[in-house]
């Protein structure tokens, strides 16, 4: 790739419980940057267009059963088959906001009892975040906002070990927002801390490999 790194775009996660407001947020957040003249993707996680992503998603509809290891080491590859696309995006100039990401594979699987380490293993060298956004929300206050779904891992108990594990993977790329503030002001929280992040990466900050 013949792009100048100093204008490449922002790998930009956002994580939280279930209900947290992640996809409203996104959507949000991109329509703000698209009229403001970046040029920016959303993306998430799972990537459910794929054949891995086939699987997943008929796994988390109860539609199939599998492994607890056999289902984590594939959203792993669901990421691993984007992270070539990825690195092209970004050195393009392409900010990417991403809906979920590595941080949601380690908690959920390791909410389940696996061993985080033995977890976080086959992500290691996918692309690291410029900015980890985390939507705090207690699985209480997610669970007023109309009720968990019938999919897998929507449990109240659940939940709250899978926000125990989040805690544990917190580095510094990462930003708490108080998830339970008005739609609006998340969303002004949000920008400022996007609008920082971009501006770095352009200025050359180098795209690093996540927990390496
Ligand atoms: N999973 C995994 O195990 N391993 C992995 O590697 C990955 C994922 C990547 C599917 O995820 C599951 O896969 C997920 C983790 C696991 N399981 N769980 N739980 P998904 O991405 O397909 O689905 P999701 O992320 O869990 O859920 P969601 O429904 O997309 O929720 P959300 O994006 O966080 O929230 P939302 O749709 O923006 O908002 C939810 C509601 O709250 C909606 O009615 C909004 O209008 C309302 N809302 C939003 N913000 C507010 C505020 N600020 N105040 C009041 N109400 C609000």
């Amino acid at each position: 790739n013949t792009q100048n790194s100093e204008s490449r775009g922002a790998l930009i996660v956002l994580e939280g419980l279930d209900r947290c407001g992640k996809t409203s947020q996104s959507t949000r957040l991109v329509n703000y940057l698209n009229g403001i003249g970046h040029s920016v993707e959303s993306w998430r996680f799972p990537d459910r267009n794929t054949g891995v992503g086939q699987m997943i998603s008929s796994y988390l509809s109860n539609k199939s059963q599998l492994d607890d290891r056999a289902i984590h080491l594939l959203f792993s590859a669901n990421r691993w088959e984007k992270r070539s696309l990825m690195e092209d995006e970004l050195k393009r100039g392409t900010t990417l906001i991403v809906d979920r990401y590595s941080y949601s594979g380690v908690a959920f699987s390791s909410a389940k009892g696996l061993d985080i380490e033995w977890c976080k293993a086959p992500d290691i060298g996918l692309l690291a975040p410029d900015l980890v956004i985390y939507l705090d929300i207690s699985p209480e206050e997610a669970a007023k906002r109309g009720g968990y779904g019938g999919e897998r891992y929507e449990q109240r108990e659940f939940q709250k070990k899978v926000a125990l594990f989040y805690q544990k993977l917190q580095d510094p790329t990462w930003k708490i927002i108080d998830a339970k503030l008005e739609v609006e002001d998340v969303e002004k929280l949000i920008r400022d801390m996007v609008l920082d992040c971009i501006l770095t990466c352009k200025k050359g900050k180098p795209i690093l490999k996540l927990w390496a």
